[in-house]
């Protein structure tokens, strides 16, 4: 412990709401309207809550940086356009992407309820932030969610020499009958840049199969991946298709740029990348009827009962519900750090 944090506790619960309402302020004081500031706020304090610590308070300085080097625009109105009966577009005026989902979710909603399915498409957007907060609310609304999206160039496809792709997650979430819905939420990369990062400040080495160094050779050492090297996509040639098609998908199809097509390098301290967006709704009871839900409990019962511990989203759900019985932990340095942010 430094000089700085004797005498306080290592670890200081804080309540859910007032992290949302410190991170709030913590944005608007740094430059987003009060409307992006909320959606920020709520996502950023939900991954904190849900123990995504590479996308929690530990973004919170990347998102400072790029909003004072004018990368992003925070004040951003995204623009919704209705385009068809199955798909919305939304330009997000080179701002943050869960804003524009916010704005064009009511749409979004009431197009995959009338047709059985919807697609969002967002361009012109930066996202830095787990992406399960993005597909969990539409199966509490008995939905069925699928989003990917795309960062910057970090991840060498499956047998090339240089790094191309970025990390580009896809999330998943569909409702259940007898507890929270079923969520996934995954990098194509082996590992997520921002848990890298974590390592090399923790001074920890990586599992092997990760990443690479800046001559391409193998590496567990985080700090050589950031330095130069790269990352490997998860399970080889099936992760690099994947990742392939989320850059199709996230950016081709929206009208976003590609992880490699953008360049920051006019702005210093910029960290969120560029790109784009897309999320596809279905409403299962239009082939399913009422059933779906049931029917997705039956799996889960079923796979519980060939010996699974463990379902994707598990940790995450018993997280939650420690932060919120608790209090989220965080470091009382980390505490500090955001309130005087907060001012
Ligand atoms: P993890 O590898 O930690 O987890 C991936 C998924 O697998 C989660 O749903 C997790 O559930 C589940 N899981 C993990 N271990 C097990 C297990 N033993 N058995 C069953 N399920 C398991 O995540 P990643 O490192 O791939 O990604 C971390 C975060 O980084 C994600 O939130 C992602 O969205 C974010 N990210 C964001 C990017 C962006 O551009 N905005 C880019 C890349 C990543 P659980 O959640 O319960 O642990
Ligand atoms: O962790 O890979 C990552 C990441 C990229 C952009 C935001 N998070």
């Amino acid at each position: 412990m430094s000089q700085l944090n004797a005498g306080l506790p290592e670890v200081e619960p804080v309540s859910f709401a007032d992290l949302s309402q410190m991170l709030q302020r913590i944005f608007e004081r740094h430059g987003t309207s009060a409307e992006v500031a909320r959606v920020l706020a709520h996502n950023c304090a939900s991954a904190q809550r849900d123990g995504s610590h590479s996308h929690g308070v530990f973004r919170i300085p990347g998102y400072l940086s790029s909003l004072a080097s004018g990368w992003v625009e925070g004040r951003a109105v995204p623009l919704v356009e209705d385009v068809a009966s199955g798909f919305v577009r939304v330009d997000a005026g080179n701002g943050f992407a869960q804003p524009a989902l916010a704005a064009a979710r009511g749409l979004l909603i009431e197009k995959a309820r009338s047709a059985g399915i919807a697609v969002l498409a967002i361009r012109n957007s930066h996202h830095f932030a787990a992406l399960w907060p993005d597909v969990e609310p539409f199966a509490d609304e008995d939905l069925v969610a699928l989003s990917v999206v795309n960062s910057m160039t970090c991840v060498v496809p499956h047998g090339a020499q240089r790094p191309l792709f970025g990390t580009n997650p896809i999330a998943f979430a569909a409702p259940r009958a007898g507890g929270d819905p079923i969520v996934f939420d995954l990098a194509t990369s082996a590992i997520a840049h921002g848990d890298v990062q974590i390592a090399a400040r923790k001074g920890q080495l990586l599992p092997d199969g990760m990443g690479v160094d800046s001559l391409g050779q193998p590496t567990r050492d985080p700090q050589a991946i950031l330095a130069g090297g790269a990352l490997l996509p998860f399970g080889g040639h099936k992760g690099s298709a994947l990742s392939m098609m989320v850059e199709l998908l996230a950016a081709a199809l929206t009208g976003g740029n590609f992880s490699f097509e953008f360049d920051w390098s006019k702005h210093p301290g910029a960290q969120t990348p560029w790109t784009g967006q897309l999320i596809i709704v279905i409403d299962p009871s239009k082939a399913a009827g009422a059933n779906f839900a049931n029917r997705s409990e039956e799996l889960v019962r079923q796979m519980r009962a060939v010996g699974l511990q463990r379902m994707p989203g598990d940790r995450r759900y018993q997280e939650r519900a420690k932060s919120l019985a608790e209090g989220i932990a965080l470091p009382a340095s980390e505490l500090a750090r955001l309130r005087e942010l907060a001012g």
